[in-house]
């Protein structure tokens, strides 16, 4: 294993959004792609400025408040000054303060949720890091589950169809629709810029080349979304973009169609499926006296009724696919357009065909369409959590605003706990959570809020105690992904900035500190540790009796390709090929168009079939226009958002949000204006850009500016930067799934004309000392 830390020879690295290669050259790194990556992405260029910047957190810090009165709730989190102090005297007062709250009120007191990206590495992965540090030092911790990503989708897709990964990453591959796909029908699109992106890491970026090929060969894309760029131009798509949150409407009108024009494939209703029924009753409206067709889809989708019925005639022929991006169920009844997609695939009766049926996600993330590894990649067992509590991940502001009142959730009834403390690394609640102002509120509920960092976060800064941690490039790890043959040794770059540690050298000290190190460390040392992980992957290739390299041979070439399994459909496919030997692991063993289990919650917001239900967000008179909050494509989420390539992307130095020029011209907004976004939960300030690729009526604000208030003592601060997550509303989907609505929401943006309020999210505090 290497030790140079600061190669002139290029060594090999991992990210989210791509393996590359990386050296020193005149006191610069330099980052240059895997050279086998067809279509790499710019997100790379992220990384050289962002190593030595400003931003990077150089000590740990401790608030000033919580040092003066000791743990307790706090409005001043996020707003107070911070002390530096030495890692061996933070290290000894953290150690206490969790001794303190597991004692007086034990582990569920303790949120660990610590949802978050974090970075590639399958070792130094920050979220297995924290949970298994919680569970060997406290005996566990409030934990959540499901993610800001799926949270609608991962539990409705199992009551009617299978286990997320089954629907999304073990379906349909690229490759199949190069082979056989005629019409691919992408709600919400399947954007480059998303698919730049896989956990764990992404070798070969091969969206665009099999868009650009299939279109070659005849496949048809169609492209159902607010945003033309939803799809590449070389998809050659055709563009409909129906207004925001209705996609349901727009999908029982194809649906409608294909029932009342014979065109719905009976056979394999009746064979592979249940309640097509009670779902038609529906559609034809025999129990509401409204016919969902497509003159009723039109009129609240914006899409012309004789358009819909033209589209719901040509998916009909020939091998079509249905995809729905993840966007469509971070929105309120998220569930329902998964659920209708799945309906009309199924009405199609194309369901598990090469090339055909269903993939919800694929295009979302570079995970989707692509052949699973047939060996184990490493990871980083978390031990045992001794709580049983849980939140769907996106209900921590309500948990903690509320502690002890009870909700639903997937048929179940559940109480939030009373949390003390909660454990951050890994994560940017300030970046992933809605309604921010309220989670400035929930946070200021706790006694102590820790966050190791590796920069100054908006969390970081409302942090009791900030730990800096190392990035990335700064320590050896493995990177992999159990859909990407490539296993990289990442190799450490840099020197760790300032006195920043990694997170399991940290947790390892505290570990000793509460008498549990051997539990925590197994007695190994981190790169100890690669050397165990490894093993498992070694060791598999091996029993396959393919070649299995030693862990120096690995780390000295930097890269190892894994064997794929075959590209056969997976669950869904068999079930097709032999419906009673593989029957569908859902109730039925069927496809469930009505779900008994569904139905049986009783619940309004989620009832037995997909549906249109009404909407608390819709435009009105003070909110006339649509946000939509989507994926950057300047960076992942908010991380390295002070890095190069996403610095130049922006302009006058804040995000850029995009309108039709339609709704600026109504507004008196001009290419580059400064323009103020806002409704009754906040505001922020963004660089208008005025383009035919935004639908009108829609704002797109990407998520992943770092939050910056104007004044951090107001409570509902102006956000200078353009974080749209001081707009989105804090509510679950529904009663059955409680996942995030982040993506949509209704606001009114007008030009700024004040003076222009300068950025400061990427300057860190000025520490003060005490005495
Ligand atoms: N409005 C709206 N909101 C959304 C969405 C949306 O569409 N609209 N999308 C949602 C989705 S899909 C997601 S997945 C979430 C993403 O939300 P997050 O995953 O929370 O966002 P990241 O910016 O990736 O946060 C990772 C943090 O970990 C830090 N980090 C990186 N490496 C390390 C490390 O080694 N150790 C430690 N301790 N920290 C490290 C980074 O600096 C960064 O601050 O956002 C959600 N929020
Ligand atoms: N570059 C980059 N790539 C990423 C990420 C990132 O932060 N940066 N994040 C990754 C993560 S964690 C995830 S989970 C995925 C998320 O994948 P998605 O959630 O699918 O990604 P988004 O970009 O939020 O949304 C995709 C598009 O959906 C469209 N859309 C929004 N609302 C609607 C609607 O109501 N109807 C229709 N038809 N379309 C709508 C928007 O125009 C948007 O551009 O992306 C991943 N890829
Ligand atoms: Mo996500």
């Amino acid at each position: 294993m290497t030790h140079n830390a600061s190669p002139n020879q290029p060594r090999t690295h991992s990210s989210h959004w791509g393996v590359f290669r990386a050296h020193w050259a005149d006191g610069r790194l330099v980052v240059a792609p895997h050279p086998a990556d067809p279509d790499p992405s710019p997100l790379l260029q992220n990384f050289p400025d962002a190593l030595r910047h400003r931003a990077r957190i150089a000590r740990p810090m401790v608030r000033r408040g919580w040092l003066e009165n000791g743990p307790g709730p706090d409005h001043r989190r996020g707003r107070d000054e911070f002390v530096e102090m030495g890692w061996d005297e933070v290290l000894d007062l953290l150690a206490r303060e969790l001794a303190r709250v597991r004692d007086a009120h034990g582990p569920e007191a303790v949120f660990g949720g610590s949802y978050g990206w974090s970075s590639a590495g399958r070792f130094h992965h920050a979220q297995s890091q924290v949970h298994r540090f919680l569970n060997t030092a406290l005996g566990g911790y409030v934990r959540s589950v499901n993610s800001y990503s799926a949270g609608a989708s991962a539990v409705i897709l199992p009551h009617i169809l299978g286990p997320f990964d089954a629907v999304c990453r073990r379906n349909v591959t690229w490759t199949q629709i190069l082979e056989h796909t005629d019409h691919v029908l992408a709600f919400g699109g399947m954007a480059i810029k998303n698919s730049a992106v896989a956990s764990g890491g992404i070798s070969r970026h091969i969206e665009r080349e099999s868009m650009a090929r299939a279109k070659e060969r005849g496949t048809r894309f169609i492209l159902v979304s607010p945003l033309r760029t939803d799809l590449p131009d070389e998809a050659g798509a055709e563009w409909l973009a129906p207004v925001p949150g209705t996609d349901v409407a727009l999908m029982l009108g194809l649906a409608h169609t294909l029932a009342s024009e014979g065109l719905h494939d009976t056979a394999f209703l009746g064979r592979f499926c249940v309640g097509y029924p009670q779902f038609e009753c529906y559609l034809l409206g025999q129990e509401d006296g409204q016919a969902k067709d497509a003159a009723w889809a039109a009129a609240i989708c914006g899409i012309a009724a004789e358009r819909i019925v033209a589209l719901a005639r040509q998916i009909a022929k020939g091998r079509t696919l249905i995809t729905v991006a993840q966007s469509l169920q971070r929105a309120e009844h998220g569930e329902q357009p998964v659920w209708m997609a799945a309906v009309l695939a199924a009405m199609l009766g194309q369901i598990g065909l090469p090339g055909g049926g269903y993939n919800y996600a694929l295009g979302s993330l570079a995970h989707y369409g692509k052949q699973q590894n047939a060996v184990p990649i490493p990871t980083l067992a978390q031990g045992t959590n001794g709580v049983k509590n849980f939140i769907p991940v996106a209900r921590i502001a309500d948990m903690l605003l509320n502690p002890g009142a009870d909700y639903d959730y997937n048929g179940r009834r559940m109480t939030y706990a009373d949390i003390k403390l909660v454990y951050w690394a890994g994560g940017n609640p300030f970046h992933h959570h809605q309604d921010l102002n309220r989670l400035r509120e929930a946070f200021a509920r706790i006694d102590t809020l820790v966050v190791h960092e590796l920069a100054w976060t908006a969390t970081a800064r409302h942090a009791d105690i900030v730990l800096p941690c190392t990035m990335t490039l700064e320590r050896d790890d493995i990177g992999a992904a159990a859909t990407d043959p490539l296993m990289v040794a990442m190799h450490k770059l840099a020197e760790p900035f300032g006195e920043a540690r990694d997170d399991y050298e940290i947790f390892a000290a505290l570990s000793r500190r509460l008498g549990t190190e051997q539990a925590f460390t197994e007695g190994r040392t981190a790169r100890e540790w690669l050397r165990h992980l490894y093993t498992r992957t070694q060791e598999a290739l091996a029993g396959k009796g393919l070649p299995a390299p030693s862990f120096d041979e690995f780390w000295e070439a930097g890269e190892i390709t894994l064997p794929s399994a075959p590209d056969d459909g997976g669950i869904l496919r068999a079930f097709r090929e032999d419906p009673d030997g593989q029957p569908l692991p859902t109730p039925s063993g069927k496809v469930e168009i009505f779900s008994e289990t569904v139905a049986g919650f009783g619940y309004d917001d989620c009832p037995g079939h997909p549906a249109w239900l009404p909407k608390v967000e819709v435009p009105d008179a003070w909110h006339p226009l649509q946000l939509v909050a989507n994926q950057p494509y300047t960076k992942l989420h908010s991380q390295l958002d002070f890095g190069g390539y996403s610095a130049s992307q922006k302009r006058r130095g804040r995000e850029v949000a995009r309108m039709n020029p339609a709704d600026a011209a109504a507004r008196g907004i001009a290419e580059g204006d400064i323009v103020r976004l806002f409704n009754d939960r906040g505001a922020c300030l963004a660089c208008a850009s005025i383009t035919e690729d935004v639908r009108p009526g829609v704002v797109q604000l990407p998520t992943g500016a770092w939050y910056d208030p104007a004044d951090p003592t107001e409570d509902k601060p102006l956000c200078v930067h353009g974080n749209p997550n001081v707009l989105t509303r804090d509510a679950g989907t529904s009663r059955l799934a409680q996942g995030c609505t982040g993506q949509l929401t209704i606001l009114e943006v007008e030009r700024f004309e004040g003076n222009l309020p300068p950025i400061q999210a990427f300057e860190p505090p000025v520490p003060v000392s005490i005495g």
